[in-house]
């Protein structure tokens, strides 16, 4: 791969700024996948991260930054926000319009014009910052939902650079797209960069789709991951690149002396009872209050597993200041306690329920600990959580239950065993027959996930994508199908406009 210079993008910069006791702010570095695979890549090529810095601004910030950004070895640059465009642009736009129409909530949908108005507002802001701090022949790469027009208005303001966006959450169908009030504004802006990623094979085929709703004259052309896309006005490629974790890095923290007796003690406190796990953000889109039906469910179905399976579900506190987020908490604990009023025993505790983020260690030495993980999504991108427990289990005895509606199920189909989340019956079925799985099955499960996992790790997720966008070659690509029943039918020939009557 050449070297070109390379700046990324996205709402939040990788190191969060926060008050200490003083009233003094400090940098604290951010510990995501994103980053981890990103710094060495900014401190090899050289670069740039450009991204809101969760302040207003000021030359404090500024000062803060540019300290940090020498340690780092790249640079960080802010974008400062006023309250009001955090409102409108995130809450409003971000949270209200697009996450829960992308991930097929439409009902949840807020589609208040302001919050597209500034939305605009704040993509044109980032769009100048990228301007000021990056320089031609650099290769822009735009991150996620809430940045989708920053490569329209880089080629309005006249900044030349090549670009490519990469959307971590699905891209939803036709019909569902179609309300959105600004649909062909979004479409437009998307079809400006040179590159868009997608998780999956089903959100490549659903963007082609609209596209071609719209744009009678679109036409795809290419079978591979990556297929070119033109009209009359644009050429530009669409791809999908499944997101990876850092595998190595999560499997050798849980093979860690301090990690495996931690996972013992969880083990032992729960008296070495089957342990499902369910680790998520508190989010509507992951489907905690039907897996917990789906528990009561199991214990109300399966008597015979009482006092023997228990289940632990973590929660990380996200989007508090909604009220919506808080209703669905409180949601959640009211079930937790009903379960719990229902099947307790003296000693027994069959829900257990942490609302809080864990420290790294602590979460791998839940993963190791579970014999089970239980992620049900009600529709995700991908989902990490899903790769992250596969990583971290050791004994290659564990058991992945993922939603037929996760990302991550295009890849982990043959080792997960795939649930409806909304078919509580069906995943307390699931449940009964793994627990009755005997460990050869479990462990050639496991087994292939994690080549999967290992294989295609988020250093294989970034460098694809850059292989695309910048080297405009492909490296080597995991084995995708869509579990989208209803198209699956369809594959790749649909979109295929070289092979088909030109439609
Ligand atoms: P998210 O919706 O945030 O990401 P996910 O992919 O599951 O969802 O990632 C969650 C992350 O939070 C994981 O890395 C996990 O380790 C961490 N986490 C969860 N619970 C935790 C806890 N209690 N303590 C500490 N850490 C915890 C979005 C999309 C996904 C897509 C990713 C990446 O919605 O579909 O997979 O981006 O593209």
């Amino acid at each position: 791969m050449d070297s070109t210079r390379l700046v990324v993008v996205s709402n939040r910069l990788p190191a969060a700024l926060r008050k200490n006791e003083n009233g003094d702010w400090k940098v604290v570095p951010g510990a995501g996948g994103l980053v981890t695979a990103m710094a060495p890549v900014l401190r090899d090529r050289g670069g740039t991260w450009i991204g809101w810095s969760g302040t207003a601004g000021g030359a404090e910030v500024m000062d803060l930054l540019a300290s940090f950004s020498k340690e780092a070895g790249y640079e960080l640059k802010p974008v400062g926000l006023t309250a009001e465009e955090v409102n409108d642009f995130y809450f409003g736009f971000a949270n209200e319009v697009v996450w829960p129409l992308f991930h097929d909530f439409q009902s949840r949908c807020n589609f208040n014009p302001r919050y597209y108005h500034r939305y605009m507002d704040v993509n044109r802001k980032f769009a100048e910052t990228v301007g000021q701090w990056s320089a031609e022949g650099d290769f822009v790469w735009v991150h996620d939902y809430h940045l989708m027009h920053v490569g329209w208005w880089l080629k309005e303001l006249g900044i030349n650079r090549r670009t490519g966006f990469y959307l971590h959450i699905p891209f939803p169908p036709v019909d569902i797209f179609l309300k959105m009030p600004w649909r062909t504004k979004v479409l437009k802006a998307l079809m400006e960069y040179d590159l868009v990623g997608f998780q999956t094979y089903r959100d490549r085929r659903n963007f082609i789709q609209c596209l071609k709703l719209f744009y009678s004259d679109v036409k795809a052309k290419g079978r591979g991951p990556v297929v070119r896309i033109s009209n009359d006005e644009r050429t530009f490629n669409a791809g999908y690149f499944s997101i990876g974790i850092d595998y190595r890095q999560f499997n050798e923290t849980a093979r860690r002396p301090s990690v495996k007796k931690r996972a013992q003690a969880i083990k032992e406190a729960d008296e070495n009872r089957t342990i499902i796990l369910g680790v998520d953000r508190l989010d509507y889109t992951k489907g905690v209050p039907q897996r917990l039906e789906a528990m009561r469910t199991l214990f109300e179905n399966y008597p015979e597993l009482h006092g023997k399976i228990t289940f632990t579900q973590v929660l990380v506190p996200s989007r508090e200041q909604v009220p919506e987020y808080m209703a669905l908490k409180e949601e959640i604990e009211r079930l937790v306690g009903e379960i719990n009023g229902q099947f307790s025993q003296p000693g027994y505790t069959p829900v257990q329920y942490m609302y809080r983020s864990l420290p790294r260690e602590e979460l791998v030495a839940y993963y190791r600990a579970a014999d089970m993980a239980l992620v049900t999504p009600l529709r995700d991108g991908m989902n990490l959580v899903a790769k992250e427990y596969c990583a971290c289990n050791v004994s290659k005895k564990g058991v992945l239950f993922l939603s037929e509606f996760a990302g991550a199920a295009t890849q982990l189909q043959n080792g997960a065993l795939l649930v409806n989340p909304y078919d509580v019956e069906g995943v307390a079925k699931a449940i009964h027959q793994a627990y009755h799985m005997d460990d050869k099955e479990k462990r050639q499960r496991m087994r292939k996930m994690q080549e999967i996992i290992r294989k295609y790790d988020i250093f294989w997720w970034v460098d694809s994508f850059l292989q695309a966008g910048v080297s405009r070659g492909l490296g080597d690509f995991p084995p995708q199908e869509s579990v989208d029943y209803a198209f699956f039918e369809m594959g790749e020939d649909y979109i295929d406009d070289s092979l088909s009557s030109g439609t």
